[in-house]
């Protein structure tokens, strides 16, 4: 039981007492001069989690993105994806603005792109057409709440991408929730494609860090690119050793959180007012919309005067993410705050028109 409930992102864990230990002792180098042995250790076990030759420590996931971005295409360019992928909506146009790539976004049933919408995509050679450059795949999808693919259906993707010489890169930022609620290894989901980029600072709750693996040539490539955005960094081995407690000690554990976000799923469908698709439900995130006009931002801000933060990602959408510092009682404490209030509302007949 924690004083607030914090559910408004996995990016909010603090780090564990294992990791702070691991931090204060780890062993230096300069990783521009690539000498950090901890650094070294932890790009090596990430290589050898998703199956590729190597792997690069990166300041974040939306950094890992870019830098795979910006070493598997080149300027005028197009990326298919998601419309609701991370990279096309939470990424500062970082692709457009500094990779020179115009993105086409497809809307998707639950954030997969299907081969043949892939397919449908792929340009054709034409004088007025951009060329494809990459495709991108989200697994987990973030805005889709959470929802999973599995390696075949990566695998069917990228088969029809092989097909048309055109490289497939997986945003994998939540992708060990992925493996752990589908009992598969994370080397499958990545065998399929060319590059992959997972975090360390959400569910896995370390401080800082992302991973980008792939070929041992497309690392050289995205590690100029990471000097050239500024992220060289030097004794980061601090960092790196708090990163490999996370993939060492806190993978096993998220089947917690995916029980505690199903346990909250669960507990919001029987809630007047609110509707949710349970089959969404299936990691550590539940997304569920209140209809009335003004609901979600009032339900926010009532929930936020019981300890209780989430956060609200559309005009009626709200969303919620389960991780190690929100617990079994946390969670009832949230459904007990979203009862109270809907009751209310249920009782007067909504709430306030004016959101407040
Ligand atoms: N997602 C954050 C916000 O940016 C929305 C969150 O709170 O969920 N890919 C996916 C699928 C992500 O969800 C995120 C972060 C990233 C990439 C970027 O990672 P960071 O925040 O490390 O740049």
């Amino acid at each position: 039981m924690h004083d607030v409930v914090d559910l408004r992102s996995d990016t909010l864990t603090l780090p564990t007492p294992a990791m702070r230990e691991a931090m204060a002792t780890a062993e230096v180098g300069d990783d521009v001069w690539e000498e950090d042995p901890t650094v070294q250790r932890l790009e090596a076990l990430a290589a050898e989690l998703t199956g590729k030759e190597s792997g690069l420590f990166v300041a974040s996931g939306t950094m890992g993105n870019l830098v795979s971005v910006l070493s598997q295409t080149r300027p005028g360019q197009e990326i298919i994806l998601d419309l609701d992928s991370h990279i096309f909506n939470y990424e500062v146009a970082s692709a457009a603005v500094i990779g020179g790539v115009q993105t086409r976004p497809i809307r998707t049933e639950r954030g997969f792109l299907s081969p043949q919408q892939v397919s449908e995509a792929i340009r054709p050679a034409n004088i007025h057409i951009p060329p494809t450059g990459l495709v991108c795949l989200e697994n987990t999808h973030n805005r889709h709440g959470g929802t999973l693919c599995t390696p075949e259906e990566i695998g069917a993707v990228a088969a029809v991408a092989r097909a048309a010489a055109v490289p497939v890169h997986l945003d994998g930022a939540r992708i060990f929730n992925a493996a752990v609620a589908l009992k598969r290894r994370v080397r499958e989901f990545a065998a399929p494609v060319a590059s992959v980029t997972f975090c360390l600072s959400k569910g896995l709750a370390a401080p800082v860090g992302s991973l980008v693996c792939g070929s041992r040539e497309f690392i050289g490539r995205a590690r100029r690119w990471r000097k050239m955005l500024g992220g060289g960094m030097r004794q980061v081995g601090v960092l790196a050793a708090a990163g490999l407690v996370a993939l060492e000690q806190m993978v096993e554990r998220l089947a917690e959180d995916h029980a505690n976000a199903k346990r909250l799923g669960e507990g919001l469908a029987r809630l007047p007012g609110v509707r949710i698709d349970l089959s969404r439900v299936q990691t550590n995130i539940v997304i569920f919309f209140v209809d009335r006009p003004g609901g979600a931002q009032t339900l926010v801000s009532e929930c936020a005067a019981r300890k209780v933060k989430i956060h609200q990602i559309g005009p009626t959408s709200i969303r919620c993410v389960t991780h190690k510092d929100v617990d079994r009682d946390d969670i009832d404490r949230a459904l007990q705050a979203f009862t109270e209030i809907t009751r209310h509302w249920e009782r007067h007949g909504g709430p306030p028109a004016n959101g407040h």
